[in-house]
């Protein structure tokens, strides 16, 4: 299957030009003006942007959390990135304390082959029991899988919460077999004992979320992540920064050219912790972790985006219902499932309120949602650029037209967006993966199945076309 996109206007992260592209065999095999060659099918891009697909380093899908699983599926979280124009993902695979990283792999795999994805996929381990010895072996060998990014979390004590012990081993075997290792950076100590004594004072609703997890709990996790990384000379990626406190010492570290990396996610650029107040229960949709923060971090996230102190925007997609998901914390903010919805928005989000409003450029765009996700995770050259050779994985996005972003029209199973009735002006109008339209005009036209498990190359190596 062949295919021309005619006359589109190509923009990476670094290029910006009018120009055709030719698909062969799942990838793109010529770039030029005017081209004169036979396709199955021809796309017009006139007056549209060509970009690459977003990849979304961080999502959790089919996710056991506390007493719920997160409630899209491989099929519903894949049809809503690609209808967003993300075309790749790299999700958690969580190990249970106690049992092996195989079973957590295994686990992982059969969800997938289950409910089948339609754009392609990578998975980080997250590393949450190293008390068998044998989990170390086991993680020395998880690059056999394709997996060269392992995760910890500092937070939620007692359940898969890491000790430093813990992070540093992990640090080490990262250096050791050039991986990247994530951190989820909060001190579940203290944010332990807060939320014990709010309970303890009866202190019920979604806000106290919020309260129990101050700034610096932030804050102080992620120095210590960072200063521990420094002793074990490995690289570290803090996911989800959402606070001026914890921008700054990565801050430091990079002006010191420390091999240290951070992400922030839509949801602390477009929400402040005043959602959590929403009445009768309705707050619960925004209990996410680290939670929504004061309006003053807004600015500093989108600064730090810029000068690239922060390298990546994911979504952290972690979707529950709010009647039955969400519900479980009514007498107890603690018991609310800690996730958002928003695979599906972040292209569309980004577009019109860093682009359209002049907070990032066009190219700063693509590279935060495409470029960037795709060197840190062993994706690129493959994927996160338009160049011959590489994978098609594009996106057809039409910048002047208007979309209202609402539940009704969402691929999500969630029964609520968090952008509900937002007005933006651009979104993509196809979505192609490997060469294959998925989603048109935000229906799903390729049958789940067409995305494959993608074995990534280390931090900062280079992954090669299929079959290279
Ligand atoms: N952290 C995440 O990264 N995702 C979901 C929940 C959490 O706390
Ligand atoms: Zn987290
Ligand atoms: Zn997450």
């Amino acid at each position: 299957m062949s295919v021309l996109i005619k006359g589109g206007r190509i923009v990476t992260a670094s290029e910006d030009y009018i120009a055709d592209i030719f698909i062969e065999n799942e990838r793109i095999s010529l770039i030029g003006t005017n081209l004169k060659v036979n396709a199955d099918k021809v796309i017009d891009a006139k007056g549209k942007y060509v970009l690459p697909g977003a990849i979304d380093p961080h999502t959790h899908i089919e996710f056991p959390f506390g007493a719920t699983t997160t409630c899209d599926t491989w099929t519903s979280a894949t049809t809503a990135a690609a209808a967003g124009g993300t075309t790749t993902v790299v999700d958690f695979c969580v190990q249970t304390p106690g049992k092996s990283l195989a079973h957590a792999l295994d686990a992982w795999h059969g969800k997938m082959a289950k409910n089948k994805p339609v754009i392609d996929v990578g998975f980080h381990m997250a590393i949450t029991d190293l008390k068998k010895p044998e989990t170390m072996t086991e993680l020395a060998k998880i690059g056999d899988a394709g997996i060269t990014s392992y995760k910890l979390f500092m937070a939620y004590k007692g359940a898969v919460m890491v000790d430093d012990t813990t992070l540093f081993k992990v640090l080490r075997q990262a250096h050791e077999k050039g991986a990247l290792t994530m951190v989820h950076a909060e001190n579940g100590d203290a944010i332990d004992v807060l939320v014990k004594e709010a309970q303890a004072k009866k202190q019920t609703a979604p806000k106290y979320h919020a309260l129990t997890r101050p700034v610096e709990t932030e804050a102080e996790a992620t120095n210590r992540a960072i200063q521990l990384a420094r002793i074990a000379d490995a690289a570290l990626y803090v996911v989800h920064v959402s606070c001026k406190q914890s921008i700054a010492p990565i801050a430091t570290a990079r002006e010191n050219d420390w091999n240290i990396h951070g992400e922030t996610c839509p949801q602390y650029l477009f929400f402040d912790e005043s959602y959590l107040d929403k009445p009768n229960f309705e707050g619960a949709k925004w209990v996410y972790t680290p939670p929504p923060r004061a309006k003053e971090h807004q600015d500093h996230l989108w600064h730090a985006l810029n000068k690239d102190v922060l390298s990546v925007i994911s979504t952290d997609h972690c979707p529950f219902n709010w009647k039955g998901q969400k519900s479980i914390g009514k007498k107890d903010f603690a018991a609310i499932p800690n996730g958002g919805v928003g695979i599906e928005d972040r292209l569309r989000l980004i577009h019109h309120y860093g682009v359209n409003e002049g907070r990032i450029s066009l190219n700063r765009m693509v590279e935060l949602l495409s470029t960037a996700p795709a060197k840190y995770f062993g994706l690129y050259p493959r994927k996160g650029t338009v160049s011959v050779g590489a994978d098609a994985d594009l996106v057809i996005f039409d910048p002047k037209k208007s979309w209202t972003i609402s539940q009704k029209t969402s691929h999500c199973l969630a029964d609520h967006n968090l952008y509900e009735g937002r007005k933006v002006k651009g979104t993509p109008v196809a979505t192609l993966v490997r060469g294959k339209v998925v989603v048109e005009d935000n229906k799903l036209v390729a049958a789940p199945g067409h995305g494959e498990y993608i074995k990534r190359a280390n931090f900062g190596e280079k992954l090669l076309a299929k079959g290279k």
